[in-house]
């Protein structure tokens, strides 16, 4: 029996229609709901991935969309993945930097302004001596590797404040240790100081007044300063409110430079102007940590004033809602008024960031030491818990984290962009609880293992540099942001003695090496954002995308570790070089700018100071050039923004308080 279709004709012709439609749908479905089975996220069985390389020969733009930047594109045979990888590494870039990439050149850099060298600052010396003597095998031309020591527990200052309860305020008039402002200074006798030395930290001094004083001028209680338009910048992380990103992350620096009356407007400003109160802003849950957390947990270490412990707990507690997560792993962004807090869209199906989620335990300890609120510790510990339990592929962590499921998005593993700092986390929580966390240490070692088998690689040239991991496969690329690296192991070196230390010490001052070739390598003396390692280059950024300068401090935050451990005059040579490369290039009459391509001879600026150019650029470059006893390694442990943070059992500056039991157990 024939079926009469609505317009009274025979169903023959509707079946043959219905085949067709059948058909198109299939198609369809295929094309929406098959690029689900072979997105990354879905890497996990080979199956899948062989199917994905079927596909890719066929042309994978059928499921993986070119990037959408033309004039960026890179090489046609580059895996899509990398694409998109590199695609959202940028808008994280992006989203950092706000429109400063794109922004048209302004006219006129401007030249550099008449600089005055101060008279030195009386110098006190500092409270306690530096890194123990270590003998220096000259003969190898290289030092032999010192060990900073555990400290002796109980012997210390901060234990016998911790023994004598009192408000903050009663223990800041009490006189509690002080930093000298100067921050210490060379132990040597004046006129047995090196006058060469003494000049180039001077020097640094007074390029830390010139990028202070401009930004005082043109962008005061903003973020950031613009030198070239002479106007304030602000980058999303900041939320978009005038939160004077650069008074709280480089007052430190003030301090420990000895310029008091810098110093002393910047705390002015804090006081009364520093509130996250009755705003609604969206805040990077990393970025406010390192530089506002951690910008005001070193000022108060240094000074034992109230105003700053108060002011560290006040942010910490606007970013408390973004650990309400299944897992308690955070989200990377938080609302300050609404508490809603959610994770970048590009960032692998939801997930949190490793190098995000991962650098918060420095200052979240310290933190509930010194309030005596053990809730700041308590959810670190939570997320150390994960990642402890976690299974790691091939003993690795990827860079992307769910924070409902607690699964690994995408395994791409980094010690750049996106993982860096959640390594240098693992060693530095050891340290800072006095070499007493175990479990970090051995974090630590494990990863950094698996990092050295998979991912470290020596180029055909000799250079030692670590690769990004994607899915098995290495990019031989390293991001700017992976040269503290060099540091890093260098500092494992350092602190323990096993089958690992020489290895570690190896590596890193090979990688701190291939840094320095990176500088060396452009004609500005300046190291591109990335660098490439191939048959045709070595340590060269090759796409446009990444031959920008942005002021960072990886390379020198490890010339400074590699001085402290080892004496070796090449480190303190290194840092002087780029001094003058900064100079030469990224001064301008009011402040200090990036570069847009560090290959050029006369290249274009970039318009932004960035706040981490006086917490940590200016400051390791100081360092570099002051005395051992100033800030020493067996003392103070720097956050991942260069804000040192004393070591619990060996810092008078430590200022733990008595624990608060909450109500219930108090009695
Ligand atoms: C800083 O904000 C911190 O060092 C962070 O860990 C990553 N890099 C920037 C500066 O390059």
């Amino acid at each position: 029996m024939y079926r009469i279709s609505p317009i009274g004709r025979k169903s023959n012709f509707h079946s043959r229609e219905k085949c067709l439609i059948g058909l198109v749908l299939v198609t369809l479905c295929f094309l929406c709901f098959g690029g689900i089975f072979l997105l990354p996220d879905n890497f996990g069985s080979d199956r899948v991935l062989r199917v994905y390389k079927h596909f890719r020969k066929a042309g994978p733009e059928i499921f993986i969309p070119a990037p959408p930047l033309a004039a960026h594109a890179p090489h046609r045979s580059e895996d899509p993945h990398f694409i998109g990888d590199r695609q959202r590494l940028e808008q994280k870039i992006r989203a950092e930097l706000g429109d400063m990439l794109d922004e048209p050149p302004a006219a006129g850099g401007g030249e550099p302004g008449q600089f005055q060298v101060l008279a030195q600052q009386a110098q006190a010396p500092a409270p306690v001596a530096a890194l123990a003597d270590q003998p220096l095998d000259q003969d190898e031309g290289h030092a032999a590797i010192p060990v900073l020591a555990a400290p002796v527990q109980g012997d210390n200052a901060a234990s016998q404040a911790s023994s004598h309860p009192q408000s903050s305020a009663q223990q800041h008039n009490q006189q509690q240790p002080q930093l000298p402002l100067g921050g210490g200074g060379n132990d040597q006798a004046p006129d047995t100081l090196d006058a060469t030395l003494e000049e180039r930290r001077q020097k640094v001094k007074e390029m830390m007044e010139h990028a202070w004083h401009n930004y005082k001028l043109y962008a005061w209680g903003k973020n950031e300063l613009r030198p070239l338009s002479q106007r304030p910048h602000s980058a999303s992380i900041f939320g978009s409110y005038d939160l004077g990103a650069t008074i709280v992350d480089g007052l430190d620096t003030l301090y420990i430079m000895g310029l008091e009356k810098e110093y002393r407007e910047g705390r002015d400003w804090i006081e009364r102007k520093f509130s996250l109160d009755n705003i609604s802003a969206e805040l990077s849950v990393f970025e406010t940590n390192i530089r506002f957390v951690g910008g005001m947990l070193t000022l108060y270490a240094f000074t034992g004033d109230p105003l700053y412990k108060e002011k560290a707990q006040h942010v910490a507690d606007k970013l408390l809602p973004a650990f309400q997560t299944p897992t308690g792993i955070p989200y990377a962004l938080v609302n300050t008024k609404t508490g809603v807090a959610k994770n970048y869209g590009w960032a692998s199906g939801g997930s949190s960031i490793l190098s995000e989620f991962g650098t918060l335990h420095l200052e979240f300890a310290y933190l509930s030491d010194i309030t005596g609120n053990p809730l700041y510790r308590e959810r670190v510990q939570t997320i150390r818990q994960v990642l402890k339990e976690i299974e790691k592929p091939k003993g690795l962590y990827p860079n992307f984290l769910n924070p409902k499921t607690g699964k690994w998005g995408q395994l791409h593993m980094s010690l750049g962009a996106l993982g860096d700092s959640y390594y240098e986390y693992l060693l530095k929580a050891w340290l800072q609880s006095g070499q007493t966390d175990e479990e970090a240490r051995e974090m630590f070692d494990e990863a950094m293992l698996a990092i050295l088998d998979k991912m470290v690689r020596t180029s055909p040239g000799g250079l030692t540099y670590v690769s990004d991991l994607k899915f098995d496969r290495l990019e031989h690329k390293m991001d700017h942001l992976a040269c503290f690296s060099g540091g890093l192991f260098a500092l494992g070196a350092a602190t323990r003695q096993n089958d690992y230390t020489d290895k570690y010490m190896e590596v890193g001052k090979g990688i701190t090496n291939t840094c320095h070739e990176s500088y060396i390598r452009a004609p500005t003396q300046l190291g591109p954002e990335a660098f490439r390692f191939s048959e045709a280059v070595e340590a060269r950024a090759l796409r446009s995308q990444e031959k920008y300068y942005i002021l960072r401090p990886e390379t020198f935050e490890s010339y400074f570790v590699l001085w402290r451990l080892t004496h070796d005059q090449k480190y303190r040579d290194w840092g002087w070089e780029a001094v003058l490369a900064l100079e030469k290039h990224c001064r301008t009459a009011h402040g200090y700018c990036g570069l847009r391509n560090v290959y050029q001879q006369e290249p274009q600026k970039d318009d932004v100071q960035q706040s981490f150019f006086l917490a940590e650029t200016l400051k390791y470059l100081y360092l570099l050039f002051s005395d051992d006893s100033v800030l020493p390694l067996d003392e103070w442990v720097f956050n991942t923004e260069a804000h040192p943070l004393p070591i619990k059992g060996a810092n008078a500056y430590y200022r733990q308080a008595p624990v608060t039991l909450p109500v219930s157990n108090a009695s």
